[in-house]
């Protein structure tokens, strides 16, 4: 077997905000990949709108430096557990990965599952203890913790053989003793150099398996992936293998390699590196593209299936139509189905209505993404409640099971157990600190998950973080009741005032402001009790009464509450949707006239009673 000595190829994972994009920045600077006094920024991975906004990768992305003369690919992949699919695809590219494990935090839900992969892949790992800088941070136990972690996961001996180096990321300094400061990142290349190992070079005919895609309007579609065997150049003719193992040919256009922020366009890319061609107009993730000499597909990319779904309607409310570019069910599927070339761990289905598509996803968030960028590129839908995916086992119903941490104040464990119980969560651990900080583990159905991040925050009055892991599917422990209150759902369409909205307030929790347009079936507010009532915002006082019109400068209203798409998705239950347009996020409920909705209500309760 031959080695290429030149190269590593290393992917950086870990748990969500450990560090991992703000490293990276560091390799990057400090392998004068740029020029001196180039500007480039905090971050530089991620790179779109939404990661900027959010503060967190979405997508997993390569970069490559120069260090002594050894070209380091490296991937960055997104922590967060909704975006799992996105670390599983990109890290058959790399021979070894760092695992960042906050300093202070110590290993999480999501580092247990991205060892778990890492050593599945056979992957060298280099633990890096980051945000060694933290007050707060414990070394010394998250050592521990960390060791406990590998004994756990490990399957061979040399998997328990790791080295640990202690960085300050964010610094851009890094040790391999942690009682000294570092004074740069060296320790982290050199450690790379020392433990990665260089990649495997077969010789023979060309193959590649496609793990990033991207797209430029002049070359079109870009397929991004390791080289297996062989080398490639531009204007050689090629074959792609899809999932069904079909062959059809294109020729190369261009041919790059990664360096800092560019792609370095070459001649030629052999075997043991990361590459990028044009060319190849229809591609998939997890197809190789081959030699039509010796056209054999490499294993696709397994990726962990989805957990929830839900429903992507085309927009049927009375405003439909007029804020967005692409309304249309043509149009709305489309879209859905371009998104399963690169989103590896979504499934798209047709349903029995041809302008509803059930979508599956890795969690919540992984769903609000697809449906943000959606609606930023002018696309206007409805969606429904997510909800857990079940599977049928021998004849028995499984559904998918997470591990939820919870890190907050000793005061609020009773609130939140009370909470969790609720939703058949079990708890597996808890630890307490001298200060009265708690951790709290858990074992809950993904179900009992949808919708308890928004109580989270107000339960524990944002003193607490909550994390999630994917754990597996286990069987069904039965079903559970909404705990939420009935909605103000308005009457009449028109625009809101405020003597209706005054009026609203009596009865609940308001959602719009006095000018917002609304229409019947819209959801205007919360209940304060169980039941949905009809209200009617646009209602004018009567005007006989000068005095009493006069005196609604008056009223004051108390602030609507606002909610973002992800508290839309959490709040909404089965009958309602959340609309979404470029400029609105509304709620409604599915059936939008009053009567219909008493005769729906009517007919179940007659049903319940004949049974
Ligand atoms: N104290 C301290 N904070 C750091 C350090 N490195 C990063 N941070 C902070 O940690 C937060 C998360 O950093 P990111 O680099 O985005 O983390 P990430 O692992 O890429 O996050 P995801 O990709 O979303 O999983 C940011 O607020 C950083 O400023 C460090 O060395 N010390
Ligand atoms: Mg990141």
């Amino acid at each position: 077997m031959e080695y290429r000595n030149d190269i590593r190829n290393v992917a950086i994972i870990a748990h969500v905000d450990h560090g991992k994009t703000t490293l990276v920045d560091a390799l990057l600077k400090q392998s004068h990949t740029f020029r001196e006094n180039q500007d480039v920024g905090e971050l530089i991975m991620d790179s779109n709108d939404l990661e900027r906004e959010k503060g967190i990768t979405i997508m997993s992305k390569n970069t490559a430096v120069m260090y002594k003369g050894v070209k380091i690919n490296i991937i960055d992949t997104p922590g967060h557990a909704d975006f799992s699919g996105e670390m599983e695809r990109v890290i058959s590219m790399a021979d070894g990965c760092l695992l960042l494990i906050d300093a202070a935090e110590g290993p999480m839900p999501q580092t247990k599952y991205v060892l778990k992969h890492a050593f599945q892949r056979g992957l060298k790992v280099i633990v890096i203890i980051n945000k060694t800088d933290r007050k707060d941070a414990r070394i010394p136990e998250v050592i521990k913790l960390t060791q406990d972690l590998f004994l756990e996961l490990a399957t061979t001996s040399e998997q328990l053989d790791y080295p640990v180096i202690y960085a300050v990321g964010r610094n851009g300094t890094a040790s391999i003793d942690p009682s000294i400061q570092g004074k740069d990142i060296e320790p982290i290349f050199e450690a790379i150099l020392a433990n990665v190992p260089p990649p495997e070079v077969k010789t023979g005919p060309f193959q590649m398996l496609v793990s990033n895609l991207d797209y430029d309007t002049h070359k079109g579609r870009i397929s991004i992936g390791r080289i297996w065997r062989g080398g490639i150049s531009p204007r050689e003719s090629v074959v792609r293998i899809n999932a069904k193992g079909e062959l059809a040919s294109y020729q190369i256009a261009e041919v790059f390699t990664f360096l800092g922020l560019k792609r370095l366009k070459v001649d030629k890319v052999e075997a043991g590196d990361i590459c990028a061609l044009t060319g190849i107009e229809i591609a998939s993730i997890g197809d190789t593209i081959a030699s039509p000499q010796q056209p054999e597909a490499l294993p696709r990319i397994e990726i962990g299936e989805p957990t929830v779904e839900m429903t992507f309607v085309v927009n049927t409310s009375p405003l439909a139509g007029r804020e967005g570019k692409f309304c249309t069910t043509r149009q709305l599927r489309e879209r859905l189905i371009k998104e399963l070339d690169t989103n590896l761990s979504l499934r798209v289905q047709d349903t029995e209505s041809s302008d509803t598509f059930l979508v599956k996803g890795r969690g919540e968030l992984h769903l609000a993404i697809l449906i943000e960028m959606m609606r930023r590129e002018g696309y206007e839908f409805a969606v429904s409640k997510p909800e857990a995916i079940t599977k049928i086992i021998d004849g028995k119903v499984f559904e998918p099971v997470e591990t939820l941490t919870i890190d907050t104040s000793e005061k609020y464990i009773g609130a939140l157990n009370e909470m969790l119980s609720k939703r058949q969560a079990r708890m597996m651990d808890m630890r307490k600190d001298e200060k009265d900080n708690v951790r709290l583990v858990f074992q809950i159905p993904t179900k009992g998950l949808l919708g308890f991040r928004s109580s989270f925050l107000t339960a524990t009055r944002g003193e607490g973080i909550m994390n999630t892991s994917f754990l597996g599917y286990e069987p069904w422990r039965g079903g559970m009741v909404s705990s939420r209150n009935g909605v103000l759902v308005a009457s009449e369409a028109g625009f809101a005032i405020t003597y209706g909205l005054n009026n609203a307030q009596e009865r609940g929790q308001t959602f719009i402001e006095p000018g917002t347009q609304v229409y019947e079936g819209m959801i205007v507010g919360l209940n304060s009790r169980l039941q949905d009532i009809p209200v009617n915002v646009c209602r004018e006082k009567k005007k006989t009464n000068i005095r009493a019109s006069v005196s609604d400068f008056s009223i004051h209203l108390t602030p609507p509450m606002k909610m973002s798409l992800e508290q839309a998705l959490d709040f909404i239950n089965k009958d309602e949707l959340v609309e979404v347009t470029p400029e609105h996020i509304r709620l409604r409920k599915k059936t939008l006239s009053f009567t219909q909705r008493l005769r729906t209500i009517g007919a179940a309760k007659k049903e319940a009673l004949s049974k």
